[in-house]
């Protein structure tokens, strides 16, 4: 379809516009006194998980309109992930989610993936929906359900989605409970997230020595009066409770409005408790948005606290992966768009300057603190960003290449159009 033959000749086309781009804005980050070198670097290595279920058009509760040419199985979702690598260099891992991803050959499914240079990250359990051959149903919850028998059949799939990552070589498992109400009355609170930290303990005792447990949370659906775990407060309980493998999982788009997501991130890191990331953007609620289509400099500003903890804090290093959705946009287009809106926010939060914002902090000086958040969000990296997506061989502009190249109509050609992803 595309090669690195096609990439690398491309690449040579635009190098006269490409470097028309970045001399000008090296040169004003060195006299500004940014290391550039150590800027690049740091982006060259910087790496995304993409989820198995964003590879395929979602939907709304009321229709879904797919683009054709949708992965069929695990290994035309890894094929796509390895497509995707392949432009953009900065997606070497994909991110499972058991049962729609079982292999039915774990060593050929990991050599499959390495032959497109990719890992597996966190491997996510299921418990919000009941599978056709399900001895029990997760209707009023799981790992929290009163009935124990519900509970040991949600907590012993938990600990086959982590044997299902020990073969594939993946380190950590996520946990996205939907468990939770919708009347007031119909859960004992207390009770219910007992019950959680129970079953969440025995997952945890499962868990190999080197993995790790992310632990995610949201404030409401499926269920709108309550949810079990419903903050990072709830999380982070949890997860100091389980142990040191258990970390807190922050998305993005699972919180309530206007809240100070960049704080939390700092808090977390400050406990050395964030585990891992899931980008996407919202508007209203979960609304898996493309990252900072909505809210940019919000993502900036989550970013330069990222940056901030991960060079002044012991937190432990980070998963970072993308849950998105998409019911309009080409999936594919749409992570190469997110992937980029990432390298992005994560250049400029490398580019503030950290001097003279403590010098700004220590004196109160609020306006010069603002000039220097501003002064790199408002800066356009995005020769930057190139520079080093190229130096790591991938294409000087994904998008246009992915475009040029029809890479759509050749998986329609292949693969159909009327193909639904597995999972969705
Ligand atoms: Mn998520």
């Amino acid at each position: 379809m595309i090669t690195k033959d096609n990439i690398l000749q491309n690449n040579a086309d635009q190098k006269a516009k490409h470097q028309k781009r970045l001399t000008p804005l090296a040169d004003t980050l060195s006299d500004q006194g940014i290391d550039v070198e150590s800027v690049l670097k740091k982006l060259d290595t910087f790496q995304i998980a993409v989820p198995s279920w964003a590879l395929g058009t979602g939907g709304t509760r009321f229709a879904r309109f797919p683009e054709g040419g949708e992965p069929r199985s695990l290994e035309e979702k890894i094929e796509d992930v390895g497509l995707l690598h392949l432009l953009n260099a900065s997606s070497n891992a994909i991110s499972l989610h058991i049962p729609w991803d079982i292999p039915k050959d774990a060593t050929a499914i990991k050599q499959l993936a390495s032959s497109h240079g990719l890992l597996f990250d966190a491997v996510n359990s299921n418990t919000f929906q009941d599978q056709p051959d399900a001895k029990v149903s997760y209707k009023f919850g799981s790992l929290c359900h009163v009935d124990k028998h519900v509970r040991d059949e949600a907590v012993a799939h938990n600990k086959e989605v982590i044997d299902h990552g020990v073969a594939l070589g993946s380190k950590a498992l996520t946990v996205w409970l939907a468990d939770g109400s919708s009347f007031p009355g119909q859960l004992n609170f207390r009770e219910a997230l007992q019950r959680t930290q129970d079953s969440l303990q025995q997952i945890y005792d499962h868990l190999p020595a080197d993995w790790k447990v992310l632990v995610e949370y949201k404030p409401y659906e499926p269920y709108f009066y309550s949810m079990v775990i419903p903050d990072w407060g709830t999380s982070h309980l949890l997860a100091s409770s389980l142990g040191e493998k258990a970390l807190s999982l922050v998305d993005l788009g699972h919180h309530l409005p206007n809240t100070n997501i960049e704080q939390i991130v700092a808090i977390l890191m400050m406990q050395k408790k964030l585990g891992g990331f899931h980008f996407n953007d919202s508007k209203y609620g979960d609304d898996d948005l493309t990252v900072a289509s909505i809210k940019p400099y919000q993502f900036f500003l989550i970013f330069n606290e990222l940056v901030d903890g991960m060079q002044n804090t012991k937190n432990p290093e980070l998963s970072w992966m993308i849950d998105a959705s998409h019911n309009l946009k080409d999936p594919i287009e749409d992570l190469i768009q997110a992937i980029e809106a990432i390298k992005i926010a994560y250049a400029q939060a490398l580019i503030v300057d950290r001097a003279a914002l403590k010098k700004a902090q220590t004196a109160n000086d609020v306006s010069a603190a603002q000039e220097v958040l501003q002064n790199a969000f408002r800066t356009d990296v995005r020769a930057l960003v190139a520079e080093s997506r190229m130096r790591m061989g991938g294409a000087y502009d994904p998008l246009h290449s992915f475009r040029e190249n029809q890479i759509r109509r050749q998986l329609i050609a292949k693969r159909g159009l009327k193909t639904v992803a597995t999972g969705l």
